[in-house]
């Protein structure tokens, strides 16, 4: 079996050569360049935060964001929090703290978040998060209805989902045909993205209320797709498709076009298919390879499509947050969307790590970011308006 080096292993090896890397380009700054081609053009930090705008600067890990109907964003953070924040003031409300009942360890926490697409008629906001069971974390998806601006009356649609300090997957989407799609992690137990049985490592589809479609691949399973390791941006482009990015281990970070009853390869295959093992599993077992994939791993969060003529670079592009490379990338696809023909990097280190991006009906983009570190916890995470492309 293979074996998997932890994320903070990677980010201290990563930390190390970027140090590296840093004192050389100090020392080369320093002696300067005799080649006038050559000359590193210093940097102005000042131009740089004036044109991007900082919204909020004093949050704790926000994982999802969102852009409500009131022009508000919707903000979890993973400790149990959700805030309303007001995009031009920073003005913020905690409109629901669950801090009590959510277990933040590692990588769990409260994470996912959804509102009802017809909000004004019923003010549902939907929840994905881990609580303690005993010795052990189970994960649940609920459903609370905001009034009065804060959340109550919980009602649980899927309980009892196996946790873990990592890989718990959740992020959360409601189609346009009002069905959640919801993903999962491994857990860290790899053989059980394979097993249908389990709801762990997999694609989750429900009716708003909990229920299971009839149309699912199994009209008795939420499954919907399996042989995923942990999914953590989920998205259904204006064609339809349902697209995902996903972690992988050392190598093979993955956007996947999610379809039904598809088996998305983990853990005996990583990408496409494209060693003597995998070509192995694949004669047997149907395998979905990934559109594109990244090694080394640049640990891939939220994505969105984004339509709008603001920032023309980014028109018609998959906009994809990243978590270890720090980066934004925007992805182009082909015209029928199946293949990946263009990246382009943004922001490479400028912000920390990118966990969410959202874009304002208006086109506007704001990302949420989480640290330096993954295990940065601190109350110093921002949300940032994107005016100006620093590629
Ligand atoms: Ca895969
Ligand atoms: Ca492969």
């Amino acid at each position: 079996m293979k074996k998997e080096m932890p994320e903070e292993d990677f980010y201290n090896m990563k930390k190390n050569s970027l140090k590296t890397s840093f004192w050389l380009l100090s020392i080369l700054l320093i002696l300067g360049c005799s080649n006038d081609e050559e000359t590193i053009e210093p940097v102005d930090d000042q131009d740089q935060t004036a044109a991007n705008r900082t919204v909020v600067s004093n949050l704790s890990v926000p994982w999802e964001m969102l852009w409500g109907p009131d022009d508000f964003l919707w903000v979890t953070e993973r400790g149990g929090r959700v805030n309303r924040i007001d995009p031009e003031t920073g003005e913020r409300v905690v409109i629901a703290d669950l801090t009590g009942t959510v277990e933040q360890s590692g990588e769990s926490g409260l994470l996912g978040m959804a509102l009802h697409p017809d909000f004004s008629s019923s003010p549902f906001v939907y929840l994905v998060y881990t609580y303690r069971n005993g010795s052990s974390f189970n994960e649940r998806l609920a459903r609370f209805t905001y009034t009065d601006g804060s959340l109550g009356s919980e009602t649980i649609l899927l309980d009892n989902i196996p946790a873990g300090s990592r890989h718990n997957g959740s992020r959360i989407v409601i189609t346009p045909e009002s069905f959640i799609l919801m993903t999962t992690g491994d857990i860290g137990n790899s053989s059980l993205s394979q097993d249908v049985n389990s709801l762990v490592g997999k694609l989750l589809r429900l009716n708003l209320d909990g229920g299971i479609p009839s149309d699912n691949p199994d009209p008795n399973s939420y499954v919907y797709s399996i042989g995923h390791r942990n999914a953590q941006g989920l998205m259904v482009h204006p064609n339809g498709m349902i697209y995902s990015s996903e972690h992988g281990p050392s190598s093979d970070d993955e956007i996947n076009i999610t379809e039904a009853g598809g088996n998305y390869g983990w853990p005996n295959v990583l990408g496409t298919i494209d060693t003597p093992d995998e070509n192995a599993f694949a004669l047997n077992t149907p395998v979905v390879e990934s559109i594109i994939d990244w090694t080394p791993t640049i640990a891939p969060s939220d994505i969105m499509w984004y339509p709008s003529d603001q920032i023309p670079e980014w028109t018609d592009r998959l906009l994809l947050a990243s978590l270890r490379e720090q980066t934004l990338f925007a992805i182009t696809l082909s015209e029928d969307g199946r293949q990946v023909v263009g990246e382009q990097r943004y922001f490479e280190r400028e912000f920390g790590r990118i966990r969410d991006i959202v874009m304002a009906p208006d086109g506007r983009l704001f990302i949420a970011t989480n640290g330096s570190s993954f295990s940065d916890n601190s109350n110093t995470h921002s949300i940032i308006e994107i005016n100006r492309l620093s590629d």
